[in-house]
Formats: C-alpha cells, structure tokens, sequence
C-alpha cells in the first residue's frame, strides 16, 4: 500500500534512483530553480483570475493575469530561487512569465469547453492496494464530457504522441472517471504556455491501458510500483490484455 502522485510516477520512471532520494531516502534539494519559480508564479495568476472569474462573475483580461502574477512573483520570491544561466537575469524570467500569460490568452481565445467547474481540484483514488493523488489545473463540462486542462511551463513543448502517451492527465482520467461515472468522454488538454499551443488527447479504453506499456516494458516498472506480487494483478488492474503485455515484454 503507497500514496503516489503522477509526479512521482513520473519520476520513477523517468529515473528510478531520483525516486530513490527524492521520495524514499527524503534527501532535500537545496533552493528552488527560476523555471519552477516562473511556473508557479503563472499558475497561482491563472487561477486566481479565473477564481474571481467563477465567483464574482469579473471577466479574465491580461491585464488582470498580469497584475496578479507580479503580485505572487513580489510575495513569493526569496533567496533560494536559482538562476543557473549566468547570461540571464531574475528580469528576463519574470518577462518570460508574462509572455507565457500572453500565449495563455491566445491559446483560451480558440476553445470552448462549458461551464468551468473546478480550479486546483485535488483527486484521491485508489489503483489497486494504492492511492493516487494529484491535483488538475482546470476542469469543465460540457453536457456529458469532461474536460480535463493543465497549464505546462516547460520549455519543450510536448509532441501529440508524447501527449497520448503522457500518464500524469491519464491518471487524471481515471480519479475523474471514478467520481463521475455517468461522464461519456474526457478530454486532456494542455496548453504549452510557452509555445502558445495546445496540445488535446483523447484516449479510448484501450489507449488509456497502453499508455502504461508507454515504450515497451512499463508494465513491469508499473507492477513493481504499485507492489503487485504478480503481472497478473496489475493487468486486471489496468485492463490489458496478453497481447499488451506481449507487446511490452518484447522490450526486455
Ligand atoms: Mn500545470
């Protein structure tokens, strides 16, 4: 039994040993880099502007998202925040947050999605003898959809086979699907703010499984973190099929 969040996951399976001292041997990183500073900053404006939007019915305008990241950027930023590009100043970072709340505005202007119903929503479910949490940027419905949005800040945008393959939102998926049974489709979108792009994936049954076999061999990384004693147990968890894991097991 564990509590794991997609980013953990994510760790875990980008580099099993910074899971390792990260989560297990509780090693602390010193400071906290200027990219994750900015990523911040932008997603406390983002979703205090659409707090005020939601609860007083005040209409979102870069104006105001750029007034309320300069006001989380004053309060927040202290001497830990690394710089590690010495031809780059604190300035430049704070402009390149701004820019990435121009490309928010672009990016919004061309969806639809329905009523906005949730902002910073905390997920906990369970995947087998294990619990998931995480919290989504931004949620909406639309008659029997569910729109599932995060705000990315990274400098390389994610590419549509990244996306369909990315388990963070797809963890996502199925904490939402559980508490709404009744919803038909999720959709998963991310808007690449530094790129003003959005990036949408929309898995059916079997893609959301695949998504875990992600490169061949991930259902084994998978069985060992979720401590299932057989691959059997992780497959009735994660619906695949013999030929999935086929698939997979080719990798090793
Ligand atoms: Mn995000």
């Amino acid at each position: 039994m564990g509590y794991y969040t997609p980013s953990r996951l994510g760790d875990y399976l980008q580099c099993p040993l910074k899971y390792r001292f990260a989560y297990l041997d509780k090693i602390k990183k010193e400071g906290e880099g200027i990219e994750a500073f900015v990523g911040t900053c932008v997603h406390s404006a983002l979703e205090r502007m659409l707090v005020l939007k939601k609860e007083y019915g005040r209409e979102p305008s870069y104006e105001l998202a750029e007034e309320l990241y300069l006001k989380a950027w004053d309060e927040s930023y202290h001497p830990g925040v690394i710089i590690r590009r010495p031809d780059l100043t604190p300035e430049d970072y704070k402009r390149r947050g701004l820019m990435m709340l121009r490309n928010y505005f672009e990016i919004e202007a061309g969806q639809e999605f329905g009523r906005l119903t949730d902002l910073e929503k905390r997920l906990n479910f369970h995947l087998g003898e294990n619990s998931i949490g995480g919290k989504i940027d931004r949620v909406h419905r639309d008659g029997n959809a569910i729109h599932i949005i995060d705000y990315k800040t990274a400098k390389n945008p994610m590419s549509q086979s990244e996306a369909d393959s990315n388990m963070q939102l797809a963890l996502y998926e199925l904490g939402i699907r559980e508490e709404f049974p009744d919803i038909e489709a999720v959709e998963l979108h991310w808007y690449m703010l530094g790129h003003s792009e959005v990036v949408t994936s929309i898995r059916d049954e079997e893609a959301r499984m695949r998504l875990f076999l992600n490169r061949g061999g991930n259902i084994r990384t998978l069985q060992i973190i979720l401590g299932h004693s057989s691959l059997a147990t992780t497959e009735k968890y994660l619906l695949i099929t013999d030929r999935d894991v086929a698939v997979a097991m080719r990798g090793y």
